[in-house]
């Protein structure tokens, strides 16, 4: 399936209750998200796949990848379309053979040159940030907006790179500026008043950028 994916959404339990996980989904998915991730730090294992089990049939209805943030063993189990790592799980090759072929493999990055060398091992899309400290990942400094155009020229040309932390509607404009052509807002939807418009708004914002093809079959990493 080919898709030229401007939001990646993540439902994070963090937000979102496991009560309204499917339903926040559900309007996240309206709105147009590309891309939907859950992410669910702190839980365990047995909510994880209760909560992914709803959400994995809304984003097949809607044609769109479901991502499980960390837990390739998991994530192969569900049968995820993909699965999405840190700085410090590891290479990506474990994360490959856990998948199978035909699954999307991203990873976190913190900088330039973490960004270059997710390229150069392979992963299939990036995040990079976060641009400004962000309480979804309470400790880390933000990155500022400096890098981005060089981010966007050596990596995003290449494979979707999502710019990622503290972006809300009330800076993207600062953001896009910056050179982002991808985005991932957590906080700002989720906490939204009206999260399909939300969402619906962002989407628009962003607005178009290369055609990739991130497909749930097929091969992920082709540029169409
Ligand atoms: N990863 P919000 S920043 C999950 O930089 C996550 O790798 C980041 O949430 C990274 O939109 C981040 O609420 C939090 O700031 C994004």
């Amino acid at each position: 399936m080919t898709r030229n994916p401007k939001l990646y959404a993540i439902l994070d339990l963090g937000y979102t209750s496991e009560e309204n996980a499917a339903a926040t989904t559900a309007s996240l998915l309206a709105g147009g998200a590309d891309l939907l991730q859950l992410r669910a730090k702190g839980k365990d294992l047995t909510t994880i796949r209760s909560v992914a089990e709803t959400l994995i049939p809304l984003c097949r209805e809607a044609g769109i990848p479901f991502i499980l943030n960390d837990h390739p063993a998991l994530a192969a189990e569900l049968g995820a379309d993909g699965v999405h790592i840190g700085q410090d799980d590891g290479p990506l090759t474990a994360a490959r053979a856990t998948m199978g072929p035909g699954k999307l493999i991203g990873r976190s990055t913190h900088s330039l040159e973490q960004a270059r060398a997710a390229l150069a091992e392979g992963f299939d899309y990036i995040g990079f940030g976060p641009l400004f400290p962000t309480p979804t990942k309470a400790g880390r400094p933000g990155i500022g907006l400096e890098d981005i155009s060089a981010m966007e020229r050596d990596v995003g040309s290449r494979i979707p790179a999502f710019c990622i932390g503290g972006i809300k509607r009330a800076n993207l404009d600062q953001v896009l500026a910056a050179g982002a052509r991808r985005v991932v807002i957590v906080s700002d939807l989720l906490t939204a008043a009206d999260v399909e418009a939300a969402t619906r708004e962002v989407l628009v914002r962003v607005g178009s950028g290369i055609l990739i093809s991130a497909g749930i079959s097929g091969d992920a990493r082709e540029i169409a």
